[in-house]
């Protein structure tokens, strides 16, 4: 029965919820992506809602009606689409979240955005857990719900306080899942870790996740993109105050604030007009030694300093960068996800706000006042709706973040206590978990060289890739990089950009791509120097190319020359000592050899020590003789273009070992009259085919048994030049030619 009823209360809960959908009937979520005068004045006759709180700002997200569409569509007019069916997508939403809302338990509580009352529970039960926790009350918002929030102390008084608010604007949902995150986070690591207790035991932090319920409650009941609180304004059907335009910092200063109750950015009737404005303020002036106070809200991925009202440098500018730096790293580092940091509009990253919540807590209180811009960084990654399975991520950024401004404010002195560590830091009595060692290029914390180059940034390897980079849209990558070894491709404009860097074909190379909007028009291609590809992909996207296996390519073979004991597979690299033989068949008796070795001793009695016993004589062209028996070498060296006479004893074979000449690339000079010359081919070739060149200047060609060839007569008794014979000939003059090579 008790089940039957709980589904009841789920279907019950999620026909509720569907209501805040109802004012998207027809509507998209596109943002233009050229703005022109005359295109503002004529979209805002169709009523559109812009998401971005600059007055009139025609240049940021829109919620548009189908009509407004098809004016834009008939106006050739370009846009993008971003949510196509508002109401459809809000509507998935909440059935997703009616599906699993009733796991609560752990970090389950943070698997998708909770209600007011969910909210209020998990206060309750913090403050019941943990005894450093007390839950607050700030008062009634306008509608009478309770601004309630917690109080981390270990006691004790006099001790510097920091304030951390979220939801001042309703339809930022991640901002009370995130500050909630911070108490529940802070109660349970206080039990466990050093440096946590250290620095609660010296700062009272204050946490309040909703200082706007009407609005929070409004809009998950009725109007999913509510911004404002709910109080009516006389004289006027609109309803709500944009809190964060309604604090006593340049109150209704001309930077994005209305004076019109129907704007989202509308002032109120006066500093602190807005119920939940007042209330907030009352009870942070009566905490004594306020610090810090960041006021959270999504979206854009951003770390604001004060002000926010002006670009003026305040009088605390540098102590404002410094602490703003050092939360912007840590919620970066969190997750890398990047954010930014700036004050003013940070660069043009955000416009200027005149009225805000943490000018007012600088200029009032002196506290270091900070805006948190949680995650996503663009409307393309969600906007106000962060996708649910990302909560988590967002709430351990704000953390982090927020942990940074605790632990100033602590004015311990956290660093790395460890004497080993390369990063020590003698003055500091807490441990923060810092501690790094060196790495193979003597940088302290580093990774050592990235993959295919050594520690001075040289490429080892001498291998680059190529990397090809797409978008079909044609506006560039839209903030997304693709990371290659932790070095980043990426470009802004244009259809489609190249790049290329040096890697390590022997070893793993790691790819990410991802990191900002439009992912679906994204796609890249890397090639290696032989425009082989070696993966290729979109975004968002992990993977690796190369050796990820841990196998070493070399040569595997122990009698090749380049033998490498460590590689596992054999790349085909090895490389021999390779040497050929000639094997001569010198016949009994008189015969004309000749070789295509090219001899590393070519003393005709070196050539022929092997069978010295068996010759009788060797002699060249001009009769000069080798006489083993005699020991006598008159002829010197065996050269690769002569033939030379012979005489066996026996008929013995002749092994000549070495390198063999390329036929084609020796000239063979010969004179006019008798010559002896060699045939450097290793297969047989017709005579008259490869003597065709002097053909003419040949008056008799002749073995060394007599047969001949006679040109004038047109008589060929030889046929072939053999490999390893040699030949006379007789020319009519001096005469030149080269064998063709072999085949
Ligand atoms: O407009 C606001 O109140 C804040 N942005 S939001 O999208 N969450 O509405 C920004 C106010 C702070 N602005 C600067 N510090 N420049
Ligand atoms: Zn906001």
């Amino acid at each position: 029965m008790k089940k039957i009823l709980s589904s009841l209360a789920l279907i019950l809960s999620a026909v509720l919820f569907a209501q805040n959908s109802a004012p998207y009937e027809n509507t998209s979520i596109i943002k233009l992506l050229d703005v022109s005068e005359s295109t503002k004045s004529s979209l805002l006759e169709f009523n559109v809602n812009s998401l971005a709180c600059r007055h009139d700002d025609m240049s940021s997200e829109l919620i548009v009606s189908q009509e407004a569409i098809n004016w834009l569509e008939t106006s050739g007019i370009a846009y993008k689409t971003i949510v196509s069916n508002l109401k459809e997508k809000i509507d998935h939403d909440n059935a997703v979240r009616a599906q699993i809302a009733n796991q609560k338990d752990g970090e389950d509580w943070y698997n998708v955005y909770r209600t007011f009352d969910e909210i209020q529970e998990k206060i309750d039960l913090i403050a019941s857990t943990y005894s450093i926790a007390t839950e607050v009350y700030l008062g009634d918002s306008y509608e009478g719900n309770q601004i309630n929030g917690l109080k981390l102390s270990t006691g004790g008084s006099g001790k510097p306080a920091v304030f951390f608010n979220g939801c001042q604007h309703a339809r930022e949902w991640i901002s009370p899942m995130a500050t909630v995150y911070l108490a529940d986070f802070l109660c349970q690591n206080n039990e466990i870790d050093v440096l946590t207790q250290s620095v609660l035991d010296s700062v009272d932090v204050y946490i309040v996740p909703v200082v706007n319920p009407d609005g929070y409650i409004y809009s998950h009941t009725d109007e999913r993109y509510w911004r404002k609180n709910r109080q009516p304004n006389a004289g006027n059907s609109c309803v709500g105050t944009d809190l964060n335009r309604n604090w006593d910092a340049d109150w209704a200063g001309p930077q994005s604030t209305s004076t019109d109750p129907c704007s989202d950015v509308y002032v109120g009737t006066e500093a602190f007009s807005a119920t939940e404005a007042n209330v907030v303020k009352n009870y942070m002036e009566g905490i004594p030694n306020m610090v810090g106070h960041v006021d959270i809200h999504s979206y854009s991925a951003l770390v604001l300093g004060a002000w926010g009202y002006s670009n003026a440098q305040s009088p605390d500018h540098a102590a404002i960068v410094e602490l703003g730096n050092a939360m912007n790293d840590a919620m970066t580092n969190t997750h890398n996800y990047n954010f930014t940091f700036g004050t003013g509009d940070a660069d043009g990253a955000i416009y200027l706000a005149s009225g805000t919540m943490p000018d007012w807590s600088y200029d009032a209180l002196g506290a270091l006042g900070y805006t948190y811009e949680l995650r996503p960084a663009t409307s393309s990654e969600g906007g106000f709706e962060l996708p649910i399975d990302q909560i988590l991520d967002a709430c351990e950024e704000n953390y982090n973040g927020s942990f940074q401004m605790i632990l100033s404010a602590a004015n311990i002195s956290a660093g790395c206590t460890n004497p080993e560590a390369c990063n020590y830091d003698s003055s500091a009595s807490v441990d923060d978990g810092s501690c790094e060692v060196v790495d193979e290029c003597g940088d302290c914390g580093g990774n050592g060289p990235a993959p295919g180059y050594d520690c001075e940034g040289n490429c080892i390897s001498g291998d680059l890739i190529n990397i090809s980079m797409n978008d079909t849209y044609g506006d560039g990558w839209n903030g997304n990089e693709l990371l290659i070894n932790g070095v980043a491709h990426t470009f802004s404009n244009g259809y489609t950009a190249s790049s290329s860097m040096c890697y390590d074909p022997n070893a793993c190379s790691t790819v990410i791509c991802g990191g900002g909007s439009w992912q679906e028009e994204v796609s890249w291609t890397i090639t290696n120097s032989l425009g082989e590809e070696l993966l290729s992909g979109g975004a968002p996207y992990e993977g690796e190319f190369g050796n990820c296996s841990g196998d070493v390519y070399g040569c595997t073979d122990n009698t090749a020359l380049n033998y490498n004991a460590q590689a596992t597979i054999d790349d085909g690299s090895c490389l021999y000592l390779t040497l050929d033989e000639q094997v001569i068949e010198l016949p009994l008796g008189w015969y004309i050899f000749s070789s295509y070795i090219e001899l590393s001793e070519p003393s005709i009695d070196s050539v022929l020590s092997a069978i010295a016993p068996e010759v009788v004589i060797a002699k060249d062209v001009t009769g000069l003789a080798y006489l083993p028996d005699w020991n006598y070498n008159g002829i010197g060296d065996v050269e690769l273009d002569q033939g030379y006479l012979i005489k066996c004893a026996t008929a013995v074979d002749l092994n000549l070992v070495g390198n063999k000449i390329q036929p084609e690339t020796y000239v063979m000079n010969l004179s006019q009259g008798w010559n002896m010359f060699a045939y450097l081919r290793d297969t047989p070739g017709d005579l008259a085919e490869m003597l065709a060149t002097i053909q003419d200047k040949i008056i008799i060609v002749k073995t060394y048994d007599g047969t001949a060839y006679l040109p004038d007569w047109g008589f060929n008794g030889i046929g072939n030049l053999n490999p390893g014979e040699g030949y006379q000939v007789k020319l009519s003059s001096d005469a030149s030619f080269t064998y063709p090579a072999n085949d």
